[in-house]
């Protein structure tokens, strides 16, 4: 692994793929502890007002806030390590672990950025793992445009319209991606019977825990704490 070459592919890109990158036993264990904690129906967290609006339909879980700690693995893998630490520099800061279950279909979620791109310094760094293959026939890929971490605020408009230069991820088991939350980013609808990514989310040195409270939608920005609709774009 040539961490200096892929710490500039991310600063380069906003976003980095690596297939293969955990142990598949490993990820068949926590896709299987995933499954047991959501079965395949279960209720949607968000309000209405939210699941319509931000037209984003996923269902977080966060499982060491319950004692559950066989994610634990993960975040302490050496070379997930040293990779977020060539990124982020020192004293970066893990933030939580949270899996992202969404069920048949559901519509994914619609272009966002995880926190208002207002500062360029202040964001968080997605480090999602896939214990499940995400492909065409399941639908629930991830979608970029590369290099947009650097180009401001998501331009407004339709939630869901194909963008230019997007680029359509189809990430494997065991597949890390690197995301920068200022990136804009997408998850198509899903067709298969389920989908799940688990987010090991982190941020440089100083980066408050609540960095991503706002989150910035082609239609509004939104407040997840309160529930509210801060700014409607268009
Ligand atoms: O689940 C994914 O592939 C991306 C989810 C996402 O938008 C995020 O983690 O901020
Ligand atoms: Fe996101």
């Amino acid at each position: 692994m040539n961490i200096d070459q892929l710490a500039n592919d991310f600063w380069e890109n906003g976003y980095l793929v690596l297939e293969n990158f955990f142990d598949e036993k490993l990820m068949d264990h926590l896709n299987k502890l995933i499954l047991n904690q959501f079965g395949m129906n279960p209720e949607f967290w968000h309000n209405d007002e939210f699941l319509s609006k931000s037209q984003t339909e996923v269902i977080p879980w966060f499982p060491q806030r319950e004692g559950v700690n066989d994610f634990d693995e993960v975040e302490k893998d050496k070379r997930l390590q040293s990779l977020t630490q060539k990124i982020l520099g020192e004293g970066w800061q893990q933030q939580y672990c949270m899996v992202m279950f969404s069920k048949k279909g559901t519509v994914g979620q619609a272009w966002h950025q995880d926190c208002p791109p207002d500062d360029p310094a202040k964001f968080n760094m997605n480090r999602l793992v896939y214990t499940m293959d995400i492909t065409e026939e399941i639908g629930g890929q991830t979608v970029v445009v590369p290099g947009t971490h650097k180009k401001g605020e998501l331009i407004a408009g339709d939630p869901n319209a194909i963008l230019a230069n997007q680029v359509i991820l189809n990430p494997k088991k065991g597949t890390l991606v690197l995301l920068h939350g200022h990136t804009w980013h997408r998850v198509l609808p899903i067709k298969g019977t389920y989908r799940v990514s688990t987010n090991y989310r982190t941020g440089p040195a100083g980066t408050p825990e609540d960095i991503t409270d706002i989150c910035v939608y082609r239609n509004m920005r939104y407040r997840f704490s309160t529930s509210e609709v801060l700014e409607e774009r268009t």
